[in-house]
């Protein structure tokens, strides 16, 4: 039966109707079944394929996949083919844009999870993800009146078609106060292709014994109610927390939830393999621990291997043996530390583990011959009452990994550097990537054929191919490309106008910040450049300005005052720009509502310019850049994460590359002689973009000079009890910022030269595929394939 039968036999026993009479989500479950059904066989064989010898295993609190539903086509190969199927039936493919995402997680570490498992199912990398089914994905974000507000993702309420629930698989996590049962969903992971299908297994939380709830008398009713929602609590929502620590018993739960799941499943299929014999344990099962949140999988296993009859020190050396660790970020706040009494009281037997490993990592300090108490205590699992979770994962764990080359350095010689002293052999770099499959094949068709045309469709599996493009950029392939680039920008400009009605010219350039919205990643760099563009072009300068559309999308943690007043600062800036009839023609700024996967795969094709403009030495990578980079953007940067490969691989003079470097702010930082105050006071045009902060020109809602705005203000200048002044080094880089934002507007003016740094940019971002990446994890991390 064909697929387009299947979906018609689908929709009459279902549902009664023809496809045409559908809704989109019934469409959408329908075909989405019908798929399952085409995939099955392969699914089932790539499931009971005898793993080489070892497996991989990704751990991971956020797996954020995105929409399904045109990835999987694509990957399946039967995009265009559905998509005229469905023409002929008086359907347009579009309408699966009123599918949710799968939101469930929070931003680059969630997304970088799923372009893994892409890219492990097309290279053939025997790689199974671990995770949590939230029923609430990521919220969603309207703005209103320049105020983000958020409202709750139930993305489910439609079904989901991708998973299947295994119910023969669920298996039972135990907490001091409650036992519940964990219920594995599995979704097939499609590589490129569909001939390899990987799996990612999430777990929903239930309650153990669902008869005995309803058995229970009517006067216990309340008491039954409780203990299910008590258990369905565990795996309700995603932590909407960007990096900092979410000091939740609910949080800790999650991470004990899966994880204690997922090694119960894994023991369960070695068992059924190897029975009882322990000792080959991780040679057959390779652990990614991903970041700090799944880490307490670590005295987990130990107490499981202890219920099969091994003993602590052998338990202690297969854990060691088989997990590693992914450091995410350099953020103090985000590494997790736990309460050892909170653990003790959800998890005693844990902590007694913990303090036993605590004992054996303290033994063999001391064996490799450290004596100094202080350095020990830089390196304590637990110290005072803190149980520090990436300390405990450097400890059991053969190897630790940045993120990007800089990242890596700075844990090498800061954040991880007693570690790196002690234990060098297990450092190591693994810069990230991004599928090209989604990143480009999906998301720009248009591009992809001037790509294929020109050097073959080989960088769909491998993207170094990219390079083959460098050969021969002449004035006509650049005028192609350019072609290309504005019809994205008119396809982005259009859906912004239909989905929130503001119009943007596609004629503008188009400048692009989109991620988290956090202090570090410096958002209000950003708008405060904007700003100073304006005063200027105010008064007259900038003569030769290229008109600019300057696009924001991000979203701010909802418990994040600061973020939450940078968005409605944009929003303020966004309405005096645009309304003023001196810079409408020549500025233009919008903030996206509810910037998502599938947002990013309209926006990252239709930028000019990427705004990737950190702090040096606080983004640990960034993924973005590389999204941008794929679709033929400039980087507008400082060298920080992933922009240094960046710019290392298409050459400095491609990017505009600014602001201080690691090495200076660790100078400033170290002899304190960082004074945001005096560049204040001497520099007239930065003190007018900052007094907006304070002077009425902006309002936040509350009394001038006394609102959000103002504790910016004052956060800047004066600092406040937990951070020196300009804690992110605003000030520092403004001008510079600026000078390198009129210098890359100017060049854009030559169309042909600046296309030819667009091309370079796609030519040389062959290494930035997740293909690279996981193929690096397998080889130096997990020795499988
Ligand atoms: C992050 C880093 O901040 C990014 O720089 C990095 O690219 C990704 C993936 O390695 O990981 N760490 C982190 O906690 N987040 C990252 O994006 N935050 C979110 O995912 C919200």
């Amino acid at each position: 039966m064909s697929i387009i039968e299947n979906l018609e036999l689908t929709a009459k026993n279902d549902y009664c109707k023809t496809l045409k009479e559908l809704t989109p989500a019934e469409l959408h479950l329908c075909l989405g079944k019908a798929m399952m059904g085409e995939i099955a066989d392969t699914w089932e064989k790539c499931q009971k394929k005898e793993a080489s010898k070892r497996r991989a295993y990704y751990f991971s609190a956020e797996f954020l996949m995105g929409r399904m539903m045109y990835n999987n086509l694509y990957c399946m190969g039967i995009l265009d083919t559905t998509k005229k199927l469905l023409k002929s039936k008086g359907i347009d493919i579009n309408v699966f844009e009123d599918i949710d995402d799968a939101a469930l997680g929070n931003g680059g570490l969630g997304r970088l999870a799923a372009c893994f498992l892409d890219s492990a199912a097309t290279q053939e990398v025997p790689l199974d993800g671990y995770g949590i089914r939230y029923k609430y994905g990521l919220f969603k974000q309207l703005i209103e009146d320049g105020y983000q507000v958020e409202i709750a993702d139930n993305w489910q309420r439609f079904e989901d078609p991708w998973c299947i629930r295994r119910e023969e698989d669920a298996v039972e996590v135990k907490f001091q106060d409650q036992t519940v049962k964990a219920v594995p969903y599995d979704m097939a992971v499609i590589g490129y292709g569909a001939k390899s299908i990987n799996t990612l297994r999430l777990w929903q939380a239930e309650a153990v014994d669902e008869f005995d709830f309803l058995a229970f008398n009517a006067s216990h009713y309340d008491e039954a109610v409780k203990a299910k929602n008590d258990a369905e609590n565990i795996s309700s929502v995603l932590y909407p927390n960007d990096g900092t620590h979410e000091g939740k018993l609910l949080r800790l739960k999650q991470q004990y939830f899966f994880c204690s799941a997922s090694l119960q499943d894994i023991i369960k299929r070695y068992k059924a393999k190897y029975g009882n014999d322990f000792s080959k344990f991780s040679s057959h099962a390779a652990i990614q621990l991903n970041d700090t949140h799944p880490v307490i999988s670590i005295p987990e296993l130990i107490r499981l291997l202890g219920l099969e009859g091994i003993g602590f020190e052998e338990a202690i050396d297969i854990a060691q043996k088989t997990f590693a660790y992914t450091n995410h970020t350099v953020l103090g706040e985000a590494l997790e530390k736990w309460d050892k009494n909170l653990i003790r009281e959800i998890l005693p037997e844990i902590l007694t583990i913990i303090e036993r490993i605590a004992i054996h990592e303290y033994n063999d300090m001391h064996a490799k011959g450290v004596s100094d108490e202080q350095f020990a205590k830089k390196m304590a699992i637990i110290d005072g009452d803190l149980v520090h979770m990436a300390r405990l994962a450097c400890y059991v764990g053969s190897y630790v990994n940045g993120v990007a080359w800089i990242h890596t350095e700075i844990l090498k010689d800061d954040v991880l550097k007693e570690w790196y002293e002690l234990y060098p052999e297990r450092f190591q770099n693994k810069t990230n990537g991004i599928t090209q499959r989604r990143w480009l094949g999906l998301c720009n068709p248009e591009l992809s054929d001037f790509i294929t045309e020109r050097v073959g469709d080989g960088w769909l599996k491998d993207l170094s191919v990219l390079k083959g493009l460098e050969k021969n950029i002449d004035a006509k392939t650049v005028r192609a490309f350019n072609t290309i680039k504005k019809k994205k920008k008119t396809q982005l400009a259009n859906y912004i106008k239909d989905t929130e009605g503001v119009e943007i010219d596609p004629s503008f350039i188009f400048d692009i910040q989109v991620k988290r919205l956090h202090e570090y990643k410096r958002q209000l760099l950003n708008a405060f450049s904007i700003v100073m563009i304006y005063n200027k072009l105010k008064k007259g300068e900038l003569k030769d300005w290229q008109p600019t559309a300057f696009i924001f999308g991000a979203k701010a943690a909802p418990g994040y005052a600061r973020a939450k007043a940078i968005i409605k600062y944009i929003n303020e800036v966004a309405k005096l720009v645009n309304n003023d009839p001196d810079t409408k023609d020549k500025l233009k700024v919008h903030f996206v509502q509810n910037y998502n996967v599938s947002y990013a795969e309209k926006i990252v094709v239709a930028a000019d310019f990427s705004e990737q403009i950190s702090t040096a030495g606080t983004e640990a990578s960034g993924t973005g850049n590389m999204k941008f980079m794929l679709n033929g953007a400039v980087t507008l940067g400082t060298y920080d994460g992933a922009n240094v490969e960046i710019a290392q691989q298409a050459g400095i003079e491609n990017e505009y590359i600014f602001g201080a470097r690691v090495e200076e702010i660790d100078e400033l930082k170290a002899n304190k002689t960082y004074n945001p105050r005096e560049v204040y006071d001497n520099n007239p045009e930065i003190k007018a973009v900052l007094d907006t902060l304070v002077d009425g020109t902006f309002s936040d809602g509350g009394a001038v000079g006394e609102g959000s705005f103002a504790e910016l203000y004052t956060a800047i200048l004066n600092g406040t009890a937990w951070h020196d002044p300009d804690h992110y080094f605003l000030l520092l880089d403004l001008q510079d910022y600026v000078d390198t934002k009129i210098k890359g507007n100017k060049d854009y003016q030559d169309r042909t030269a600046f296309g030819k740094k667009c091309l370079i940019n796609i030519a040389n971002a062959g290494m930035f595929s997740s293909d690279r990446t996981i193929l690096e994890y397998a080889k130096d991390l997990w020795h499988v394939k």
